[in-house]
């Protein structure tokens, strides 16, 4: 075995633990890497000259890449996906679990030799700025160049990560080996006890960037629970007003719901002559503490974006379009034989010589042979691109300190039930919403178009323990925090009688932010409602959007009935997430279900007006 490069550390836990998984793996080089570009420009040119990477026309998209994975290879691998704790409790309803013993075990005959004929590449990477207090070192190894690339755009990485370290033990141990690829011998292993991640027989980023949901999500949150701080799955985005000040709120959706968009949101024509300017901190991922200041602070712990290409356009997202025009890495997006990409409801027309995301011909209409349209590129292609070459990236990304949190968001995609926005009536309350969040299936996705499905926080696939003891992991949090910031949920997919979506979204959606942001201070129209606070119909500054009062009234709606079905579906969906549901979370439930009554003024907050099919929320205005 050939080490290349200097062995970057004397630290001998470091050390150890790699010759450990090298004779576990045995490839056939080692390489540490730097974190300079030379070796980034040295890996790519390798990386091309295998046909693993196909570089992009040099003028359009300067140092861009093509890869294409397995095609069985293609997404998250949530049946492959266990947490790996000595005690099955800790894991949950809602997690796979495996004894870790068993795990290691199986996993090992998995990797045994796996990297021969191969190199293994050291990637040392800080997810968070390096030093900062809210950071966390890893060390990944994998036999992936096509990874090596993506974590040097995703993370901090190289030599100053192990100068951070220095002969500490706290660090992430990440072993990830493509072996085969063989979706039987998939697994994603988390042991959180050991602070150790395993990743084998996968090639696909969201399985195989360790740091990303692995190490910020899964164990994260399990290091936030022993630690008193919350690992989320959450955007960060900063609004300056015209004074300068600029508010900073965090924001949990389920998949499909524009969180990317919303992070890199345009201030829409009509708001613009009041200055505000978005600054994106993050658009995945929050590491929230709390600080002496009794405040919520935030980093995004990651340095670049692996966001979704289709949908992704001009229109849609513009600042995600002029992030990615270099170097970028494109996966499973359609390739043309000019070295330009292309991906459905993108930017212009497909390119000529079309290939799709399989390596086929392929031009717009191609039909398989039941008749069906075949796409050109995968729902799921991505980008990944450095967060710095956005340009609404905020300059406090690299702060050590974070950004202070003024508001949380939680949505939703429902066509029906929640209205516009709706602030909670108190942190437990918030928390009760966060926990019950859910989203209607599209028809991008399997299962039948319109059913429910819950994702509290949105973080059902990635909440590292008992998601019962996450509840009661953010109900302790309101407790500790003396000056807490306020939540809300927002649903910007309400439809119409006829389909159609009632709000524009996008970058309207400030609109509503707006709203939210005078909430936090005290200001802002609202009236009270069983659900929460809402806004009066008036609350938004509407300039430059033509919305019919009709249009409003429908998207503020809030129905006794559906709401009480609502309650009914919570309640199941509680049942299933095992004994250790907090009390405070299920009180919330009664509580609403008790203001869902008509004339009932039981619990403990304000008057809440009721409201039936028939019966409408009579707008209360408050102070
Ligand atoms: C992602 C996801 O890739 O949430 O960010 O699935
Ligand atoms: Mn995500």
């Amino acid at each position: 075995m050939t080490i290349c490069g200097d062995t970057l550390t004397s630290n001998r836990i470091v050390k150890n633990w790699i010759d450990e998984m090298a004779a576990m793996c045995q490839p056939d080089r080692i390489e540490w890497i730097e974190g300079c570009d030379d070796q980034r420009d040295m890996l790519r040119d390798e990386a091309a000259r295998t046909g693993e990477i196909i570089p992009l026309d040099p003028v359009k998209y300067p140092n861009c890449y093509y890869h294409r994975t397995h095609p069985l290879d293609v997404a998250r691998t949530e049946d492959k996906t266990f947490i790996c704790c000595r005690n099955e409790k800790n894991a949950g309803a809602t997690n796979n679990w495996k004894d870790p013993e068993e795990a290691y075990l199986e996993a090992a005959s998995f990797l045994h030799g796996s990297m021969r004929g191969r190199t293994m590449y050291v990637i040392p990477f800080s997810m968070g700025p390096i030093g900062s207090p809210f950071s966390k070192i890893g060390i990944e190894l994998t036999d992936s160049i096509y990874v090596a690339l993506n974590m040097m755009i995703m993370t901090r990485v190289g030599r100053e990560v192990l100068d951070a370290l220095g002969s500490s033990a706290d660090f992430t141990r990440c072993l990830h080996s493509k072996a085969g690829l063989d979706p039987d011998k998939r697994r994603i292993l988390h042991f959180p006890e050991d602070n150790t991640i395993w990743s084998v027989n996968s090639g696909y980023g969201g399985n195989v960037l360790l740091g990303k949901k692995c190490l910020a999500l899964r164990l994260a949150s399990w290091m936030a629970w022993q630690e008193g701080w919350l690992a989320e799955h959450m955007l960060i985005l900063g609004i300056e007003e015209p004074t300068g000040y600029v508010d900073y709120i965090a924001a949990a959706f389920p998949s499909a719901c524009g969180k990317t968009n919303l992070a890199m949101l345009v201030p829409p024509e009509g708001l613009k002559s009041k200055g505000y300017r978005i600054w994106t901190v993050g658009d995945d991922i929050a590491w929230i503490r709390p600080d002496t200041d009794g405040r919520l602070w935030a980093i995004n712990p990651e340095a670049g974006f692996f966001g979704v290409c289709p949908g992704t356009n001009s229109r849609t997202n513009p600042n995600a379009m002029a992030t990615l025009q270099k170097n970028t890495i494109f996966t499973n997006v359609v390739l043309g034989n000019d070295g330009t990409i292309w991906w459905e409801e993108g930017d212009g027309d497909p390119p000529a010589g079309a290939l799709d995301w399989l390596g086929n011909p392929w031009h717009t209409g191609k039909k398989d042979a039941k008749g069906g349209v075949i796409a050109g590129a995968h729902a799921n292609s991505r980008f990944t691109a450095p967060l710095r070459q956005c340009p609404s990236a905020s300059h406090r990304v690299e702060h050590h300190h974070g950004v202070p949190i003024s508001a949380i968001i939680f949505g939703g995609r429902r066509e029906r039930l929640a209205p516009l926005v709706y602030e909670a009536l108190s942190w437990n309350h918030g928390v009760f919403i966060g926990a019950s969040m859910a989203s209607e299936r599209t028809a991008a996705q399997y299962g039948t178009q319109g059913e429910v499905r819950r994702d509290p926080f949105a973080m059902l696939p990635f909440c590292g323990y008992n998601i019962a003891e996450y509840f009661k992991h953010w109900i302790k949090m309101g407790r500790t925090v003396k000056h807490p910031p306020k939540i809300f949920h927002v649903n910007w997919f309400r439809k119409d009688a006829d389909g159609k979506f009632l709000w524009p979204g996008y970058g309207e959606n400030l609109r509503v932010l707006e709203w939210v942001l005078q909430r936090t201070r005290g200001e802002g129209d609202a009236v009270l409602s069983p659900i929460g606070y809402l806004p009066t119909p008036d609350a938004f500054d509407m300039t430059g959007l033509i919305l019919s009062k009709a249009a409003m009234a429908k998207l503020l709606e809030v129905t006794g009935e559906d709401w009480k079905q609502e309650a009914n579906s919570v309640g199941e969906f509680f049942d299933t997430l095992g004994p250790c549901m907090p009390w405070e979370v299920r009180n919330e439930l009664e509580a609403l279900r008790r203001r869902l009554e008509p004339g009932e003024n039981t619990d403990n907050h304000e008057q809440a007006r009721t409201s039936t099919d028939k019966e409408r929320i009579t707008p209360t205005i408050l102070p």
